[in-house]
């Protein structure tokens, strides 16, 4: 018997076994009850495709309420306050680990995602040392935060002296960031982010658990703040593409659309997302249910329809994040499939830090530290 013709009918069997045995024991499932015909999602900004909420609800006639964030910390406050109104969220799997720790989401239902099989089972793996058994999460893309830049200006502003090995250097290092400074210099505007890659610079474990570590990264953000001009986590991709910033710490697919942007408004910059070889984040962000969502089965629905290979690839195409559905890889367009930035080479991934989820006492020692560097303080 053919697999793929087998697995629906199989999926849907069980589906109709389910069903009447919810019914048989005086239950009546979600869809059932006529749940309301709207869905809540909350997302990172810039994170989808422009016909993606619309082909959606076309096909389904769910109207869809789309909101964005652009940091783990904003998404975690609203959860951990719960009544969010939100029936999807796409927190960064560190960020999820300590959610489902804290039963903050439900266990998906698999028999309402048929195209589960399309995911990566590598990837599917490793996402198991975040939510065991797969029982939580769907990853909707992954990346990593690195340097982007716009080499001209950085060029001309940088005069005599080369480009750095290491390209942080051209934030965290006043011999360089000095020089950079005049045509801009930006920082995500997020603790979790980046205290990390501060933790990298200075030679100790990113995701440190001991407090004592982390004033190495302070003495590291005390040396680069007089160069920061701009801190923001969604805004610098536009002020990249227009020329108003040279050098960003921001998202490696942010850093590709503002090089999009910059080549399709022909503003003649030259965008590039550096891959630093002393290392930099992963993160990997993943679609989760909360667990006072409203809408279930249309949170289910939509899950399933970013796992067609078309939807997942379609994703990619617009915003340069790798997914995780094998079977999108023959939809993502050749120019991006190519683009050693988006699907990094192996010996790349190597160079690059798993995320890991820190304790509370720590979240607020980076949070600490954050705030007085931003302000500027000791
Ligand atoms: C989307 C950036 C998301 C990456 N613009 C960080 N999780």
């Amino acid at each position: 018997m053919n697999l793929h013709a087998f697995r629906p009918a199989l999926a849907a069997a069980v589906l109709t076994a389910a069903v009447t045995a919810a019914v048989t024991l005086g239950f009546t499932p979600a869809h059932a009850q006529g749940e309301s015909k709207v869905l809540n999602i909350y997302n990172w900004s810039d994170y989808i495709a422009p016909e993606t909420i619309k082909n959606f609800e076309k096909e389904t006639g769910i109207t869809v309420r789309y909101d964005n964030y652009d940091n783990n910390e904003i998404l975690h406050a609203k959860l951990v306050a719960g009544q969010s109104g939100y029936d999807i969220v796409v927190p960064g799997a560190h960020f999820a680990k300590i959610q489902i720790a804290g039963g903050l989401f439900q266990k998906l239902d698999r028999t309402q995602l048929t195209n589960w099989g399309n995911l990566d089972t590598a990837l599917l793996e490793k996402l198991k040392q975040v939510d065991p058994g797969n029982a939580h999460l769907v990853t909707w893309m992954w990346g990593y935060v690195t340097v982007g830049i716009n080499t001209g200006k950085v060029k001309a502003a940088l005069g005599n002296t080369p480009m750095p090995a290491n390209p942080w250097d051209l934030i965290f290092k006043p011999e360089y960031a000095s020089k950079l400074k005049s045509c801009g210099i930006n920082m995500l505007d997020s603790a979790s982010e980046v205290l990390p890659v501060a933790m990298i610079y200075a030679g100790k474990a990113p995701y440190s658990k001991v407090a004592a570590d982390y004033q190495a990264a302070t003495a590291v953000l005390r040396a680069a703040r007089p160069n920061i001009t701009r801190f923001s986590s969604s805004g610098y991709i536009n002020d990249l593409a227009a020329g108003r910033l040279c050098v960003v710490m921001g998202y490696s697919g942010d850093i590709n659309i503002a090089r999009q942007r910059a080549i399709d408004n022909k503003t003649g910059h030259d965008i590039q997302a550096l891959i630093p070889d002393t290392g930099s984040t992963l993160f990997f962000d993943t679609m989760a249910i909360p667990k006072d969502a409203k809408n279930v089965a249309n949170a289910h629905k939509f899950i399933n329809y970013i796992l067609r290979p078309e939807v997942h690839a379609s994703l990619t195409n617009t915003v340069f994040y790798a997914n995780p559905n094998a079977a999108s890889k023959k939809f993502v367009k050749k120019e991006v499939a190519d683009n050693p930035t988006v699907f990094l080479s192996a010996a790349d991934v190597a160079k690059m830090v798993v995320p890991d989820a820190v304790p509370q006492d720590i979240r607020r020692v980076q949070t600490r530290i954050f705030t007085s560097f931003k302000a500027n303080t000791r």
